[in-house]
């Protein structure tokens, strides 16, 4: 038997018939094509996240107490209420009297106190400006209420002969 690696690659051998004339059986492994290996496929990445759009959009923002046109004629705490919403949520709302700012609140509800004399006689209009993270922020329409306390303080000039022939301070120590 002869056997050799031959030109193709492929192992050839003979078996020499009994003649030794080598015409016997001539068997050959030819090389097979490569068996088509089936594996798993490989797990599909996921999709990259989108980049996040910036938030362009400002917060919506009213106040909602007290009403407009409400007159307070005695000295009290007013609360003063706003309601606010954003797209990505609101960072803070800040409280401007006539434009000028008085407070900042940053948590639900929104809600500044606010105190108020005779000393704040007078018309207030109230706005509310509302926040978000990415630096937009609205006005809410303006609220007027208006304060109007009348004076208890008395005159310190006035005496006991004042009391006894001014009238006007007589009823007012009365009314007192
Ligand atoms: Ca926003
Ligand atoms: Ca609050």
């Amino acid at each position: 038997m002869t056997s050799a690696v031959k030109g193709d690659g492929s192992y050839g051998f003979v078996l020499a018939g009994p003649s030794g004339d080598g015409t016997g059986l001539d068997l050959r492994e030819t090389a097979r094509p490569p068996v088509l290996e089936l594996t798993a496929a490989d797990p599909v990445a996921p999709a990259p996240a989108p980049e996040p759009q910036p938030d362009t959009t400002p917060p919506s923002v009213s106040i909602s107490s007290p009403a407009a046109g409400t007159s307070y004629t005695s000295a009290q705490t007013v609360p003063i209420t706003a309601q606010a919403s954003d797209d990505t949520g609101v960072q803070r709302v800040e409280y401007y009297d006539q434009g000028v700012y008085k407070a900042t609140e940053e948590t639900t509800p929104y809600s500044y106190s606010w105190p108020i004399t005779s000393a704040d006689n007078g018309t207030h209009r109230w706005t509310a400006k509302a926040c978000d993270a990415a630096g937009n922020s609205s006005s809410s329409a303006p609220v007027d209420v208006t304060v109007d306390i009348g004076s208890s303080v008395v005159d310190a000039s006035l005496t006991t002969s004042h009391y006894l022939v001014n009238c006007a301070f007589e009823e007012l120590v009365a009314a007192t």
